[in-house]
């Protein structure tokens, strides 16, 4: 059935001749998946969800709704968590979803050329498929998709050796709000003739161009693997062990953290056994990789492990995939076991940031100081990367507009010498805390970038904006 308010839209004609009838959405029941965020926190309504399948249509899509004064919002699979991708004030919900062609993989360069719309999990299967890996994983993996992936440079568990999203793209294809197409995908690694566009569209959040299709590096693949929960006494501790580990563990893939308070939730919430007999104040969740042919990765652990003094009792070991995806689960499992407690008492406001290594422990507990003077009800988890400094910190029962302990907690990182985001982006989330972050010199090359780029301001117009 189509809004009946919406039937006569002149604009929505012409995208239905562009895209073809079906592809233009404008039944409420059918927009509203595209139409909310995953935690149920940033919603809006779109006047219409668009579907091209092409990135000629893509192009003609933006030529359309340049002209018509419309603005955009592109959104991949839905799984950004700082409103970025939801339309909240009526725009174009422009879907790439269909763009998720994978072209064979060139083996010999270990490259590989996707299409916007394909889920990371399709591309770590096809990389797979071909005798290689791709370098970044995250636990959104069957909805993230790769064009999403690029314009919020998504992070992950396995930063520590590969790097962001921005350090496996060699090439991309976006389409500018004209409609003009900025075409790289060579996958050169030496090409230097001039500006780094698709440095500059990755991260942008979708506010520069729409990213259509991207090359992509792939990386060796390491089956051979050994994961470990260790429980710890204290932050100090473990930021210590991060630290000893990256030094003396070649073959070290992630570190990530969580707490007892969360470990709690996930085990309740999910139905799972907690990884050790006695409970701890913090937990380490410790991966090693190495190639087929390497050694077997769980002696380089245990020998690193050996000189930290830990007891049976802290340290719980997956070897087999099933072991190993079992501890992966409890780290994981805290986005999900949190929007379940949200659904209950209110959606989390959700604050990925980075501090300094040396200030991590410090936060840690500041934070939870932060939030419980000001909502003394709320309940505060805390997980992440802790290798890279970056925290998820996650707030559950304040209403969705009640902005007093986002403010807090960013003022709180920025005076410890962090940053606002770490790897989920500014969106609409965080932009009024852009300026704390950013100097006016750096904000005002923003907005002449994106003059530049966008004059008519069609892509993305609430996010990446500070004044
Ligand atoms: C993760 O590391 C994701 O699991 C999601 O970045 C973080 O739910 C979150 O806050
Ligand atoms: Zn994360």
């Amino acid at each position: 059935m189509t809004d009946p308010l919406l039937a006569g839209d002149p604009l929505l004609t012409v995208l239905r001749e562009i895209v073809g009838h079906r592809h233009v959405l404008t039944d409420p029941g059918t927009r509203r998946a595209y139409e909310v965020d995953w935690t149920g926190r940033f919603q809006g309504q779109a006047r219409a969800v668009v579907r091209p399948g092409s990135t000629d249509e893509v192009a003609a899509v933006l030529r359309a709704c340049r002209a018509a004064g419309a603005p955009v919002v592109p959104q991949g699979g839905n799984t950004g968590l700082v409103g970025g991708g939801v339309p909240l004030h009526g725009e174009i919900l422009l879907s790439l979803r269909r763009l998720d062609g994978l072209d064979d993989v060139d083996r010999a360069a270990g490259q590989v050329t996707v299409g916007a719309g394909a889920t990371l999990a399709a591309v770590q299967a096809h990389a797979a498929a071909a005798g290689w890996a791709f370098g970044v994983d995250l636990g959104a993996r069957d909805s993230a998709t790769i064009g999403g992936m690029v314009a919020t440079n998504a992070g992950g568990t396995r930063l520590l050796r590969y790097g962001p999203m921005r350090h496996q793209v060699l090439g991309l294809e976006a389409v500018l709000s004209d409609g003009r197409v900025l075409r790289r995908l060579s996958g050169l690694l030496k090409d230097n003739t001039g500006y780094d566009l698709a440095g500059l569209v990755t991260g942008s959040e979708g506010t520069l161009a729409v990213v259509t299709r991207v090359r992509l590096r792939l990386v060796a693949p390491r089956p051979r693997r050994a994961v470990a929960v260790l429980g710890l006494a204290s932050v100090e501790r473990a930021v210590e062990i991060a630290t000893a580990l990256r030094v003396d563990l070649d073959a070290l893939e992630a570190v990530e953290a969580f707490f007892d308070d969360g470990l709690d939730l996930v085990v309740e919430r999910l139905g799972l056994s907690p990884p050790l007999r006695c409970a701890h104040p913090v937990y380490l969740l410790v991966e090693c990789a190495e190639p087929q042919a390497g050694p077997d990765p769980l002696d380089a652990l245990v020998a690193a492990l050996a000189p930290l003094g830990l007891g049976d009792d802290d340290v719980a070991a997956g070897l087999d995939p099933a072991g190993r995806a079992r501890l992966w689960r409890l780290r994981e499992g805290h986005t999900e076991a949190i929007n379940a407690l949200g659904g209950e008492i209110g959606a989390p406001h959700k604050l990925d940031v980075t501090l300094p290594a040396a200030r991590l422990a410090e936060f840690t507990t500041r934070v939870r100081e932060v939030v419980a003077a000001i909502a003394p009800d709320a309940r505060t988890f805390l997980f992440g990367h802790l290798a890279d400094g970056n925290v998820h910190v996650n707030v559950v029962g304040l209403a969705p507009e009640d902005e007093r302990v986002d403010d807090a907690v960013l003022r709180l990182v920025v005076s410890l010498g962090g940053s606002i985001s770490a790897e989920h982006g500014i969106g609409t989330a965080k932009a009024r805390w852009l300026a704390l972050d950013r100097s006016e010199a750096e904000l005002a090359t923003f907005a002449a970038i994106r003059e530049a780029l966008d004059p008519t301001g069609v892509l993305n117009p609430s996010v990446l904006v500070w004044a």
